[in-house]
């Protein structure tokens, strides 16, 4: 039987950050909801939402997932792109949510049941210098974390990507502007081995330690920094190299083992194919909303299977906790899974998005409600409107414009 759907709406709400969700609902009164959050443009995939998709939705059979997908995606003329994917990923999502409340199910059932008891995930320690960040790996471990990202502050450089006084909820968009960063490769290369290098020492080789360089090296310094931590066994490092240019993995490839982890910024499978069937990268980490959504991502993580390329989900909190329900629901049924990034998120953004999922011992669960286990209490979302809110750019020393 067909279910109908009778109305769609975006819910833009900045309990302490900006989140953009789609709620759509049914003439069953089941309703699903889906994350459209796209960090510093999320007013774009409002309209995109507002203006485009959701005229077409109304009338549609919600049942009609991959049917809905298809027609956004291939029907629209233009594709791809973070702003559509994004639009599109939040009506998978709550389509999704909708199926599984409707069938009475926790989402993961009918994602093919769990492959595993529950879903490894990563926490951020930073630091203003490599001490503060070995204060912070200490509270991770006492957390119970099996897994932790380290960053940390620069001699010489005022600030740096991945470090703020927030702690467990780190938050880049920090101005109405984008504020500026000033980069040096050179300082960055001296200085960071010696964080893994205190970090192994103080705390051994039981937890697994990751880092993200952000798309800031080219590929011979991204080589070079690669082997220069080798004995202090990362799981992995993030973005060596921005991935427009993906024939610089091979360079990368061919002179570390350090394993490699990009994807928080592709938006479709198209992006990650050469890197996935080329064996360049170890880690794919794209994600529910940025990525087109379940039915997307399961198609990303069925071929990187192929390819022994593991699923390793940007989290951070700019993702909103829809997407962290419907994530865990993804991780815990593709046999590919590596791990979760997960940074928490402040009280006030947890009252505005009541959720079933729970940590215990470096570990994320999904819980067993029926969908994917994450709500928007409406009343209290309309309290925190929407704050312009920009990520920082980067420039180096001498005043060129960088990645950030
Ligand atoms: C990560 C990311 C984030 C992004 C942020 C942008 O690995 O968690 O790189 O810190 O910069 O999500 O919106
Ligand atoms: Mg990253």
């Amino acid at each position: 039987m067909p279910v109908k759907i009778t109305q769609a709406k975006v819910i833009v709400t900045c309990p302490d950050r900006n989140f953009v969700t789609l709620k759509i609902e049914t003439d069953e009164g089941i309703y699903g909801i889906g994350d459209a959050t796209l960090n510093g443009r999320e007013l774009a995939v409002v309209s995109y939402l507002e203006d485009h998709l959701i005229p077409c939705l109304i009338g549609r059979d919600a049942n009609q997932i991959e049917d809905i997908w298809q027609y956004f995606y291939r029907g629209a003329y233009w594709r791809r792109g973070p702003v559509t994917m994004s639009a599109i990923a939040a009506v998978d999502t709550a389509l999704w949510d909708i199926k599984a409340k409707k069938a009475k199910l926790p989402l993961y059932e009918l994602l093919g049941g769990k492959c595993r008891e529950g879903v490894m995930v990563y926490g951020h320690a930073n630091g203003q210098d490599i001490s503060e960040t070995l204060e912070e790996v200490s509270k991770y471990i006492e957390l119970g974390y099996k897994a932790i990202r380290l960053q940390t502050g620069i001699p010489g450089l005022k600030s740096t990507y991945g470090v703020s006084k927030d702690k467990m909820f780190y938050e880049p968009a920090d101005a109405n502007l984008p504020s500026e960063n000033i980069w040096s490769t050179a300082k960055y290369l001296k200085h960071t081995p010696k964080l893994f290098d205190k970090a192994r020492e103080k705390f051994g080789f039981d937890h697994h330690f990751l880092h993200d360089i952000h798309h800031r090296l080219t590929p011979i310094e991204a080589a070079k920094f690669g082997k220069s931590v080798e004995d202090y066994n990362l799981f992995w490092m993030e973005d060596p190299t921005p991935a427009e240019n993906q024939e610089a993995l091979r360079l990368i490839r061919e002179h570390t083992t350090t394993p490699i982890a990009i994807g928080e910024i592709f938006n479709t499978i198209y992006d990650a194919k050469d890197l996935i069937q080329n064996q360049l990268i170890d880690y794919i980490r794209t994600t529910v909303v940025h990525a087109g959504g379940i039915s997307h991502l399961r198609k990303i993580a069925a071929l990187a299977e192929l390819y022994q390329v593991r699923t390793g989900s940007h989290g951070a909190t700019d993702l909103s906790p829809v997407c962290m329900g419907a994530a865990l629901h993804f991780d815990i049924s593709v046999s590919n899974f590596g791990i979760q990034e997960y940074m928490r998120h402040t009280d006030k953004t947890d009252d505005v998005f009541p959720h079933s999922y729970t940590f215990k011992e470096g570990m994320l669960y999904p819980g067993d409600v029926p969908g994917h286990g994450v709500d928007i209490d409406e009343e209290l979302a309309a309290k925190y409107p929407y704050q312009p809110a920009y990520l920082p750019v980067n420039r180096l020393e001498d005043g060129t414009m960088w990645s950030w």
